[in-house]
């Protein structure tokens, strides 16, 4: 029988069939994915073929389909083996606040970097709207217009009141999301808010902090009333970036990525070599500091491995 998984705690595989019932499966034998070490062989979102046991209860995932993407990233900076968050994903929304707590550009741009690396369209969603005060509201309008810019869609709202969540509804439909985000951000919330039937755990904010205590703890997807699937996840820290070289990412800001083939060196770093494309539209506005401010920071991230013909 076929089906897909919903949710994936290590052990055990919770597989959706097409009649819409959850088996709890496990994995037979090994699944590997060529290339990439990763510590969960299948994940939320993964199609997969398997068996009911003798008991009719549970049952033996014994094939997976080919994936149309996924997204993997790795638990901390430095370690080796990555962790793959969602696969067959139609797009990811990146939920972000600017107060309790604010989310910073260089989190945001580093999830950015991922998902254009897998080509997996992206939305950034202000939540908390309702507390925000007239510094918020100026720094989010000016954070609408660098990631609108740079071809990525905009939303603001507030899990708490329902504000404007319509239009996250129709970001939503007939589609698979993966929502992301620091913990705290208000993900399940905002999930809870467009479909209550579902109830997820929501928890208050660590006075102390004001840092989100990790609520969610596996991803999980949960299909929509009016179409489509979400994906709620566990709150991230930091973004590990893998699977690609530091040469790549220059390629994954979508306005650098518009200049950086004028340049005159093509293996061009943008940071100081003479007549480059990159540097001049920064000098004339055409990208936003904080985008290219991030884009150096990443670059001097500490965990790239160094070959003999990368940047220095
Ligand atoms: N004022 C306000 N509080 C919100 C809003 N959305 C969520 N919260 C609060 O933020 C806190 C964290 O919400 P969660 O939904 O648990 O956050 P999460 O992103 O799922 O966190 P993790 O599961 O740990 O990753 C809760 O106390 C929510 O009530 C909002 O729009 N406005
Ligand atoms: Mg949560
Ligand atoms: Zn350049």
């Amino acid at each position: 029988m076929d089906g897909v998984v919903v949710k994936s705690t290590g052990s055990w595989y919770s597989v959706m069939n097409l009649q819409g019932e959850q088996i709890q499966c496990n994995l037979k034998g090994k699944f590997r994915m060529k290339g990439i070490k990763t510590t969960n062989p299948v994940a939320v979102g993964d199609k997969v073929r398997y068996e009911l046991n003798k008991n009719e209860k549970t049952g033996l995932i014994n094939e997976i389909f080919p994936r149309f993407n996924y997204i993997i990233r790795k638990a901390t900076k430095l370690s080796k083996v990555g962790h793959i968050i969602a696969a067959n994903i139609d797009q990811a929304c990146i939920i972000v606040t600017l107060a309790h707590p604010r989310t910073s550009t260089g989190f945001i741009d580093r999830i950015l970097v991922t998902t254009e690396a897998y080509h997996i369209p992206s939305n950034i969603v202000f939540n908390k709207l309702d507390l925000y005060e007239r510094p918020q509201f100026e720094l989010m309008e000016k954070l609408t217009s660098i990631y609108s810019d740079a071809g990525y869609k905009c939303l603001s709202l507030s899990a708490k009141t329902g504000e404007n969540t319509e239009a996250f509804i129709e970001m939503l439909k007939n589609k698979q999301t993966l929502v992301t985000g620091h913990s705290g951000v208000g993900k399940s919330a905002l999930i809870n808010c467009i479909q209550p039937r579902l109830n997820l755990k929501t928890k208050d904010l660590s006075g102390y902090h004001r840092v989100g205590m990790h609520t969610t703890t596996f991803a999980e997807m949960f299909p929509l009333t009016f179409g489509g699937f979400i994906i709620d996840s566990p709150g991230i820290k930091e973004f590990g970036l893998t699977d690609f070289s530091r040469k790549e990412i220059a390629e994954r800001f979508p306005e650098m990525r518009k200049y950086m083939h004028q340049c005159k060196f093509n293996n061009c770093s943008h940071i100081h070599e003479p007549e480059c494309a990159v540097i001049e539209a920064l000098n004339k506005n055409e990208i936003p500091i904080s985008r290219y401010e991030n884009y150096l920071s990443i670059l001097n991230d500490d965990y790239w491995e160094k070959t003999e013909n990368d940047y220095r």
